[in-house]
């Protein structure tokens, strides 16, 4: 019998697992539920870790997947993982990798039935829509794509008037406020901040209200989660440092 050795030892066990995972991919576990755990029971707001390789702003950091899984699992009680390849260098098998752990959120510009469905293959939990790019008739008809296909949804707004809306409109959804202008990529901690106080002050009790970017350090995500926010969305700042993230919970 052929046994391969040293590195490629490794790449074959890592090969053996992908196959298994492709063919009996794990069961998706609630994005919904983890939030409304955390924040009931531990009285702060859930931490969503992001596995981002790479950014259209020229930011790049690598961590293999398990070297991340290792300094970030204890803190993260759901990972938002790219799927997006050409600006974001994401994967759908990094979904699948993921999903074995906690809840997956597929990150991506999603804008078609098919990528749901591939998303859902993947074993994530659920997808990221965002009101911006595709507004409320586009938004609609994916959203209830989404969840005939058993998947929750992330809904990304860019303000607290619109966060409001549509957490009355879909008061399923979590819904979300990204620091990140989406159209002409610039990030403003304060303006989150201040979105994220006033969506709060006006939230339906159900809802789950996510602050998305922007968050790098321990100081910001109290304020954040002083101002209401039920979940923080940290990517950047967990790539270059996961140690320091993994304190946050503290
Ligand atoms: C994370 P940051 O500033 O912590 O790296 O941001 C996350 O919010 C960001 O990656 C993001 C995103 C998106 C990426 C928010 N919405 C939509 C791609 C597509």
């Amino acid at each position: 019998e052929h046994i391969p050795r040293g590195f490629l030892a490794e790449a074959y066990k890592r090969s053996r697992e992908r196959t298994e995972l492709l063919s009996s991919p794990p069961e998706p576990m609630s994005l919904r539920q983890a939030v409304e755990h955390t924040v009931q029971q531990e009285k702060r707001p859930a931490l969503i870790i992001e596995y981002k390789r790479c950014s259209p702003r020229g930011f790049v950091a690598y961590h293999t997947p398990w070297s991340y899984l290792e300094a970030t699992l204890p803190a993260a009680d759901a990972y938002s993982v790219l799927v997006e390849p050409y600006w974001f260098c994401g994967s759908t098998e990094l979904v699948a990798f993921f999903a074995r752990y906690r809840p997956v959120l597929a990150k991506d510009f999603a804008s078609s039935r098919a990528q749901l469905e591939e998303y859902r293959r993947a074993s994530a939990s659920a997808v990221l829509l965002i009101l911006d790019m595709l507004g409320w008739k586009q938004l609609d008809t994916l959203y209830q794509e989404a969840r005939s296909l058993g998947l929750e949804v992330l809904i990304e707004t860019n303000n607290a008037e619109d966060a409001v809306e549509t957490m009355h409109t879909y008061p399923e959804a979590l819904v979300g406020i990204n620091a990140r202008n989406l159209e002409t990529l610039e990030i403003s901690y304060q303006r989150l901040l201040q979105e994220i106080t006033k969506a709060s002050a006006r939230k339906p009790t159900a809802a789950l209200l996510v602050a998305e970017s922007s968050i790098d350090s321990a100081e910001k995500a109290v304020s954040l989660a002083q101002a209401g926010a039920d979940a923080l969305l940290i990517g950047t700042w967990a790539m270059k440092s996961p140690l320091e993230v993994r304190k946050l919970p503290e």
